[in-house]
């Protein structure tokens, strides 16, 4: 796993080179700013939009991007808490979420390069079973501590082979140079939908939730499953979850199409 997540040196000094150029370029820009604030507030907004922001900002987020994955150990895990500290959260985002969804006929969808299969949430529920108390942390700017129960996401990935190009059965992690890159999740009815880097999703406590506090999961809080990813924000903690498909290329994501950061990680 280390492989793909470690900086080569010619990446290092490029990105140290590029964090030199923008912390000058942000002294400039300060000083741009004293000099003549109101023109240089205009120039900002005459910039040309990208994914809603503008383009200087956009930049200090791939930047953040090339940062976080560089420095992102797939061992380095998320706080975790005693499981009495745990809260329920309020209900925080419906989007997408189907409260009327016939879970008999319910299935999860999982694709990859290889093939697709169709599971049961038995089918699910049959992998092995991980409690872990983590916080869930909202961009919002609130957090709360939660027990999550249910599979994780790395389990699913051995047992059908599908986050391997080759379809190989057995840990993905074994056969890193075979793993596609990227895993897009979405609602059953595509409301609302996420994009993963596939060493967070593999990450060993990222979980496909049936539970919250012990007790099944409710609709609103994502029934019948749903992602508890504590190395992303909340915006990725995708409730309902209908398709989980692992691929080459980045899939789109609700709330980066709405200008916010695509990682989204810590
Ligand atoms: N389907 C769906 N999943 C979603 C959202 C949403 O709007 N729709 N909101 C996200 C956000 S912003 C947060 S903070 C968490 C909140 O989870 P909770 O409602 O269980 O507290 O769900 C995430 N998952
Ligand atoms: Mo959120």
């Amino acid at each position: 796993m280390n492989k793909p997540m470690s900086l080569p040196d010619d990446q290092y000094r490029e990105l140290n080179q590029q964090l030199r150029r923008m912390t000058r370029r942000g002294f400039a820009w300060g000083g741009a700013a004293i000099l003549s604030g109101f023109a240089a507030w205009k120039w900002l907004g005459s910039r040309s939009e990208e994914e809603m922001l503008r383009w200087p900002l956009r930049r200090a987020l791939e930047l953040d991007e090339k940062l976080a994955r560089a420095t992102f150990n797939p061992a380095r895990k998320s706080r975790e808490f005693l499981p009495r500290s745990a809260r329920m959260p309020r209900v925080n985002g419906r989007y997408g979420i189907d409260p009327n969804l016939e879970r008999k006929s319910w299935r999860l969808q999982i694709a990859g390069s290889s093939g697709a299969l169709a599971w049961t949430l038995d089918q699910v529920k049959a992998l092995p079973r991980f409690e872990i108390t983590t916080e869930l942390r909202c961009i919002e700017g609130w957090s709360e501590i939660v027990t999550w129960g249910g599979a994780r996401l790395v389990d699913l990935a051995s047992a059908t082979g599908l986050a391997l190009r080759t379809g190989q059965v057995g840990d993905p992690m074994t056969h890193t140079a075979d793993l596609l890159p990227y895993v897009s999740l979405t609602t059953p009815n595509a409301g609302y939908y996420v994009g993963l880097d596939i060493a967070s999703a593999l990450h060993s406590q990222t979980l496909l939730c049936y539970e919250m506090n012990g007790e099944p999961l409710t609709i609103l809080h994502g029934a019948p499953l749903r992602l508890a990813i504590p190395v992303k924000y909340g915006i990725k903690n995708l409730k309902q979850i209908g398709t989980i498909v692992f691929t080459d290329s980045r899939p789109a994501d609700y709330w980066t199409s709405k200008g916010y950061d695509w990682y989204a990680g810590f």
